[in-house]
C-alpha cells in the first residue's frame, strides 16, 4: 500500500495533507482515477507535474486530478458534499513555470503563486494550447499621489486642455448648453479664460461648458481625503466626506428655449432651466494651499468669495463666466452651501 510507505520516513519528504471536506475545484480536472483511496490520489498528483490540486469522490474512490489550485480559480472552488479537494504542498509546481503547466496570463501567475510570482519570464497559453515564454512583470503597480484625485465621486469644470491627470480612474465628459437671455444679451466671461466653453452673444446667445466626471470611487483601496480649506466641486452622485451641499438654479431663456446637453454631467436637473448642485469644503483658510494633482492646469470653484483657494505648488487665476438669464420675472435662485456667485 502506498499509503505506508510514508510511515517511519521524516515529515518532509512525506506529502502534507489538509483536506478541505465537503469542497471541490471544479472544471479544472484533466485526469481521472478509478479506485484509489485518497492518500493514493495525493501521491499519483505528487507524480504528475500538471497535478496542482486534486477532488476526492469519497463513496466512489475516484480521484480528479486539477491543474490549478484553489487560490487560482476561487469561483471554482464550491460546495460538492461528495468529495473533498487538497492541494500539493511544497512538491507543486508553480503554475507558469514549467511549459507542461501553462498560465492563462501574468495576473493569473500572481493570484496562485502569490508571493513567489517573480518579474521574469514565464509559460503561458497563447490561447490555443501552446505553452509561449513570455515576460511578466509582477511588481505591484505604482501609485503616485501627485496624480491621485481625493476618493468619492465628483465632477470639475473642464478646462480647454482637457481633463486633468488620473491614474486611478477615467474622467467621463459631458457638456451642457444654455440658452441665455435673447433681448439685449449681456453674458460674459473673464478676460483669462482656459474653461473649454463658448460664451457666445449672437446667434441666439448661449453658454456652451463641459464637464469631467469622476463617476466611480477608485478601485484602490487608499483613500484620500478632501483637504480641508474653501472650494467647492460639482456633486456627482453623493458629496465626498467633507464637503456640504447646495444648489443654484439658472432661470434659462423662456422663450422659445433650446436647452441641451449630452454625456456625463453633474447631479442636477437639465430642463428649459438649470439646476446643478454643488459639493463644498467649507472650514478652512483659502490662503492655506491644498495639495492635489498638478500635472495639467484644472479649476476649483470658489466658495464665500471670488478669491481662489490656493493650491500647493500652483498659480491660482480666477476667471468667471456671466449668464445673462431670463430677464422677465427671474427666477434665479440658490439653495445651502454652494460657489461664491453674485
Ligand atoms: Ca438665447
Ligand atoms: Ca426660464
Ligand atoms: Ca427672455
Ligand atoms: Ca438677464
Amino acid at each position: 500500500m502506498l499509503s505506508r510507505m510514508c510511515q517511519g520516513v521524516t515529515a518532509e519528504q512525506c506529502p502534507t495533507r489538509e483536506p478541505i471536506h465537503g469542497k471541490a475545484l471544479k472544471g479544472y480536472t484533466f485526469k481521472t482515477l478509478l479506485n484509489l483511496s485518497s492518500f493514493e490520489c495525493l501521491y499519483y498528483c505528487h507524480d504528475e507535474i500538471r497535478c496542482q490540486s486534486y477532488n476526492y469522490v469519497l463513496k466512489e474512490n475516484i480521484c480528479e486530478m486539477n491543474n490549478r489550485i484553489k487560490e487560482a480559480k476561487p469561483d471554482q472552488f464550491v460546495s460538492d458534499p461528495d468529495r473533498l479537494y487538497d492541494k500539493l504542498g511544497a512538491h507543486r509546481v508553480s503554475l507558469g513555470s514549467t511549459p507542461a503547466l501553462p498560465a492563462e496570463s501574468c495576473e493569473e501567475i500572481k493570484i496562485s503563486e502569490g508571493g513567489d510570482a517573480v518579474s521574469s519570464n514565464w509559460w503561458l497559453d497563447n490561447g490555443s494550447g501552446e505553452a509561449i515564454l513570455a515576460y511578466c512583470d509582477m511588481r505591484e503597480p505604482e501609485v503616485s499621489d501627485t496624480n491621485m484625485w481625493p476618493s468619492g465621486t465628483f465632477a470639475l469644470p473642464r478646462p480647454k486642455l482637457g481633463c486633468p491627470e488620473s491614474n486611478d480612474f477615467d474622467w467621463k465628459f459631458g457638456w451642457r448648453f444654455q440658452d441665455t437671455e435673447d433681448t439685449n444679451p449681456k453674458s460674459g466671461r473673464s478676460e483669462s479664460f482656459h474653461l473649454d466653453a463658448d460664451v457666445e452673444l449672437s446667434r441666439g446667445s448661449y453658454v456652451n461648458r463641459s464637464f469631467c466626471n469622476k463617476e466611480k470611487d477608485s478601485l484602490l483601496k487608499r483613500e484620500k481625503a478632501w483637504p480641508q480649506e474653501k472650494y467647492c466641486v460639482y456633486k456627482k452622485g453623493v458629496c465626498p466626506l467633507g464637503l456640504s451641499e447646495g444648489f443654484v438654479h439658472w432661470d434659462d431663456e423662456d422663450r422659445n428655449n433650446v436647452n441641451k446637453d449630452g454625456g456625463s454631467l453633474p447631479e442636477g436637473v437639465y430642463g428649459s432651466d438649470t439646476r446643478i448642485f454643488f459639493c463644498c469644503r467649507t472650514d478652512g483658510d483659502k490662503s492655506d494651499p491644498v495639495p492635489l494633482p498638478l500635472s495639467k492646469p484644472f479649476y476649483l470653484l470658489a466658495y464665500g468669495s471670488s478669491d481662489c483657494q490656493l493650491v500647493k505648488g500652483a498659480i491660482t487665476t480666477t476667471e468667471y463666466i456671466i449668464f445673462d438669464n431670463e430677464d422677465k420675472n427671474n427666477q434665479d435662485s440658490s439653495g445651502g452651501v454652494h460657489p461664491f456667485i453674485k
